[in-house]
């Protein structure tokens, strides 16, 4: 049986160490999710499974590349492949700069019922606040000229899911109960707190949250953190631990309650219907 889950995520966002990391978990059967077969396509993530193996951070992958990564896998007795896109993020920034889907990414969200949406806090960039701005007479703010206009990554989320929904025939009368929508918050390590995801995302943002909120069915969407690396591979201690002890030991899931657990692939459970 076939469960594609459409992975959405802008560059750096960690879709090819959480693809790597996954597949480790997998293949290493440290997690309650098994592979029953052998993985046709690995060489989608080779590169990235040797740099991790050998403590370096993989390398972005190429924008033009969009190739489905497929995972045969058992979870209690029953089988599904999961199949999940393995693509240059800068294609999300596309799908922005030209409002539409090409036709891969239309399949994709037409064959899709499970979004996995990663969003990595520690990067957005935020729209400036004019309540934090102080009028002073001698440094006048200039008014921006239309081509300094930047989206902020809060307005993109919105817009992309708009775009996304567009093409699902989605019915804004109704609160979504098709679409399956999972947001991980990535690179969690990074953001240095205790609150649980869903409070972490309305706090940082809320028009976002809100979007989401007002638009799916509570049960059908999700907000959890997920830290598939665990750390930067920056500086010889941590590169060390990866190569010594395996990438495999590494990374954690925060689920929605807050509680942590080193069983990545439990975000695959939540995230297919
Ligand atoms: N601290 C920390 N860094 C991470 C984590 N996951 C990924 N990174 C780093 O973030 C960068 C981007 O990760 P990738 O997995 O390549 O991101 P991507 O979404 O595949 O990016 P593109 O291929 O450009 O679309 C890399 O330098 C990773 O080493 C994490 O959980 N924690
Ligand atoms: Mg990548």
């Amino acid at each position: 049986m076939n469960n594609p889950i459409l992975l959405i995520g802008k560059p750096g966002s960690s879709k090819t160490v959480f693809l790597s990391q996954l597949y480790l978990r997998l293949q290493k059967q440290k997690s309650t999710l098994k592979l029953y077969d052998q993985v046709p396509n690995l060489s989608l993530i080779i590169d990235a499974l040797n740099e991790l193996a050998d403590g370096k951070e993989p390398t972005p992958t190429h924008s033009e590349q969009s190739l489905d990564f497929m995972l045969p896998i058992q979870s209690d007795g029953q089988r599904f492949d999961l199949i999940c896109p393995e693509y240059g993020g800068e294609q999300v920034n596309q799908i922005i700069i030209n409002r539409e889907l090409d036709n891969r990414w239309k399949t994709a969200v037409s064959n899709s019922n499970n979004w996995l949406f990663f969003i990595r806090l520690s990067e957005i960039n935020k729209a400036e606040d004019i309540a934090d701005i102080t009028p002073n007479a001698n440094n006048v703010t200039p008014i921006p000229r239309d081509e300094d206009h930047i989206l902020s990554d809060q307005v993109f989320y919105i817009e992309l899911l708009q775009i996304l929904l567009f093409y699902k025939f989605n019915d804004y009368h109704f609160k979504n109960a098709k679409v399956r929508l999972t947001v991980a918050l990535t690179c969690w390590d990074e953001l240095q707190t205790k609150d649980k995801p869903e409070d972490y995302l309305k706090k940082e943002l809320p028009l976002l949250h809100s979007f989401i909120n007002a638009n799916w069915e509570t049960n059908n969407w999700s907000i959890l953190g997920l830290s598939a690396q665990q750390f930067r591979l920056t500086d010889k201690a941590s590169q060390d631990k990866y190569a010594i002890e395996g990438p495999e030991k590494f990374g954690f899931l925060i689920d929605k309650d807050g509680n942590r657990t080193d069983d990545i692939t439990q975000l695959i459970v939540n995230a297919v219907l």
